[in-house]
């Protein structure tokens, strides 16, 4: 081939990839959409010609790939956390106060904002300026491989602008959201009615929908776009603050909200949300809040994270999205730890895009509170992906019809006695063998979070406990093939996928086995640090009051639900069961890899030859712990120059204080 035909090709390629980041992330064309159209043209015709000059990341790639048989499951690098919420001022300054407090400043912290785009969540990569996976959030750490549909997706440049100020990195993993505008949702839907297709039922649905087609000619049809709010791995650049990635990402050719704006201090984020809440109907897109980041990277590494959400973060979220709709009745549920709790079933009502036919009533309280009587006319709200719950009675509709609520003296589900316990807001039906509970226990024990049986849905579980197959999750590990085929809709071949399902749950971490187990207030990430503290399962079930008191963010409640359920004869036969049945939930072992395991490192002050961010990677590396403050549970403070009320507070409780060769002999 003539050489000024390649030449021809590449010059075609870099206009239009020119041309669709001045349209799309800088939303400045220089040229008109007919002349782009030209130009895709002319590239379309010669690659149709020569087809060995196509290049994975031509623009002309973007018409879609060959249909895939299913998506790969990829990793992320580094987990997706997800954001925590708040819903009102306080919340919001009770947010800034801990991250303050964490960091020990006294001034105002610097944060960026940013519209919160109510779409789907997706994590680009792009190696040495070339984008080779797309893939979605999943569960966080791992999702799924959706390459071909996001290369059709314009505003995602298939290859990184080399600008001046910024090098190409030899890795970038940048995170996103998806969506699609709110006029080109009611478009796309009015098609889809003229063809006979059901109609998407919100611009989030219809995103996610299309990001999920095996057919990436379908996704090239579908009028997505992507706003970046941050990265995962990066080789090859650094940045000292969120404002700067942002920055940065838009440099490299990314599109980023141009709404994005940094905050000195909690009150300017609070402005910058009433004014975003102000413009949210003459948006182009729906946004469910804002985002509010500490800017500077040094000090979110000083705050951490959580099991799921980083420390540093909170979504703002907007005032929910209210409907009214008829109570018909008000039904009682018996949850894992025996709670009874009022559900309302409702007319079903669209609110906000989402039909809800049930909605929380919380407890008696609440519903004596606000005299809601089953025939009444409520007023309902959903704030995201939240419940939604009964905000109050429209007072005006009543009729006189209406039937005043009881809560029941006896258990709806096994009849027996109900107590309501002090201080406690809920009644609790205390036969621990209540089929509700058993129910709710193993489902619990099978969900996701916990030792994830595939293809046990909650029905299943009911209708075994109902059938008398398994009366703890226990006798999950000792189900026989035959008794499960008896079952509604379980075909041979379900049964031997149900039992597969099981013998791939045991091999399991030791804190999703400790989560699993249901003990009352060991969430997710509770049972994540009795793990880490413990390493056994043996340990944490000899431990005592005084020993787990002693961990960092166990409190009274916690060491004594803990104490009483490793108490239980009848759990620790069910443990004893469980593992004689090879369940393993894997230890970190105490060895050579983790010798700081369970100890706890507050720095402060400069360091003489390593930065604080090396250090607390050296510490994590070796198993240990670094918080952002001084309490009796610390295990050492590490002072350096400058270091401030921490190093006082630690001479006050006793804390041990290192300098940094006490610290690198620690790590050596
Ligand atoms: O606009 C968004 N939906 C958005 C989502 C945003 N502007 N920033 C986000 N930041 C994060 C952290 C702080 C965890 C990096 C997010 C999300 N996460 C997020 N989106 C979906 C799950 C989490």
């Amino acid at each position: 081939m003539e050489q000024v035909i390649k030449e021809r090709a590449a010059y075609l390629r870099k206009a239009l990839n020119r041309h669709n980041y001045l349209y799309y992330v800088l939303d400045e064309p220089e040229v008109s959409d007919a002349e782009y159209d030209r130009i895709m043209r002319e590239l379309v015709d010669l690659e149709g010609k020569y087809p060995e000059l196509i290049t994975p990341d031509s623009p002309t790639r973007r018409v879609g790939a060959p249909p895939l048989e299913k998506f790969e499951s990829v990793p992320h690098t580094i987990p997706m956390l997800s954001l925590e919420n708040g819903f009102n001022e306080e919340e919001i300054r009770a947010f800034d106060q801990r991250v303050k407090k964490l960091l020990e400043e006294d001034a105002r912290v610097t944060y960026t904002a940013e519209p919160k785009m109510d779409g789907t969540a997706v994590e680009l990569i792009y190696e040495n300026g070339q984008l080779v996976r797309a893939s979605t959030r999943g569960d966080g750490f791992t999702g799924e491989d959706i390459t071909a549909n996001v290369r059709t997706i314009r505003t995602v440049p298939l290859t990184l602008l080399a600008d001046s100020s910024l090098s190409i990195p030899e890795r970038l993993e940048v995170r996103g959201e998806v969506f699609i505008a709110l006029d080109a949702f009611k478009e796309f839907n009015k098609e889809r009615l003229e063809k006979g297709e059901p109609p998407f039922a919100n611009p989030r649905n219809a995103a996610a929908g299309s990001l999920r087609q095996l057919n990436s000619k379908i996704t090239a049809q579908r009028p997505l776009e992507m706003f970046c709010y941050g990265i995962g791995a990066v080789e090859g650049l650094s940045f000292d603050t969120h404002w700067d990635i942002l920055n940065g990402l838009k440099f490299l050719g990314l599109r980023v909200n141009p709404l994005v704006h940094r905050c000195k201090g909690i009150e300017s984020a609070i402005e910058y949300y009433k004014d975003i809440e102000s413009k949210r109907h003459r948006l182009a897109y729906e946004v469910d809040g804002v985002v509010i980041k500490v800017d500077d990277i040094e000090f979110q590494k000083t705050l951490g994270e959580k099991s799921r959400s980083p420390r540093w973060a909170i979504a703002y979220k907007f005032r929910p999205t209210q409907e009214t709709t008829r109570l018909v009745k008000i039904e009682v549920q018996v949850g894992r730890t025996g709670a009874l709790t009022p559900v309302a079933h409702l007319e079903p009502v669209s609110v906000g895009g989402v039909v809800v036919s049930r909605a929380t009533l919380h407890n008696e309280d609440e519903i004596a509170k606000k005299d809601i009587r089953e025939g009444d006319t409520v007023l309902i709200q959903r704030a995201g992906d939240v419940i939604p719950e009964v905000v109050k009675v429209v007072l005006s509709k009543r009729t006189g019809q209406e039937i005043v609520f009881k809560m029941p003296d006896t258990c709806p589900v096994c009849g027996s006695e109900v107590v309501r316990l002090e201080g406690e807001a809920a009644r609790r039906c205390i036969n621990a063998g209540c089929t509700a509970q058993i129910k709710e226990r193993i489902k619990h024990f099978a969900s996701k979070d916990a030792l994830d049986i595939d293809g046990l849905g909650d029905k299943l579980v009911e209708q075994m406990v109902e059938k008398g197959l398994i009366k703890s999750y226990a006798d999950l590990f000792t189900l026989k093939r035959d008794r499960l085929i008896g079952l509604e809709r379980m075909a041979e071949k379900s049964a031997d996928n149900l039992l597969a399902a099981i013998e791939n749950s045991k091999r399991t971490t030791i804190s999703r086995f400790i989560y699993a187990l249901g003990i009352r207030y060991v969430g997710e990430h509770i049972a994540k640090v009795l793990a880490e503290r413990f390493v056994s399962l043996e340990r944490l079930m000899e431990t005592g009051e005084e020993e787990l008191l002693d961990v960092e963010e166990v409190g009274p409640q916690v060491s004594k639900s803990v104490i009483a359920f490793f108490k239980n004869i009848e759990n620790r036969q069910n443990i004893d069961r469980i593992l004689s049945c090879g369940v393993i939930p894997e230890t970190k072992a105490v060895g050579k890899e983790h010798p700081l395991a369970g100890k706890t490192f507050v720095l402060t002050g400069t360091l003489p030859s390593i930065t604080r961010a090396e250090a607390k990677a050296k510490i994590e590396g070796l198993g240990g712990k670094v918080t952002g403050s001084v309490s009796s549970k610390t295990s050492y403070v590490v002072a350096g120059e400058n270091p401030g009320s921490k190093l006082d507070k630690a001479g006050s409780l006793g804390v041990e204080i290192l300098d940094e060769e006490g610290l690198k002999k620690l790590l050596s």
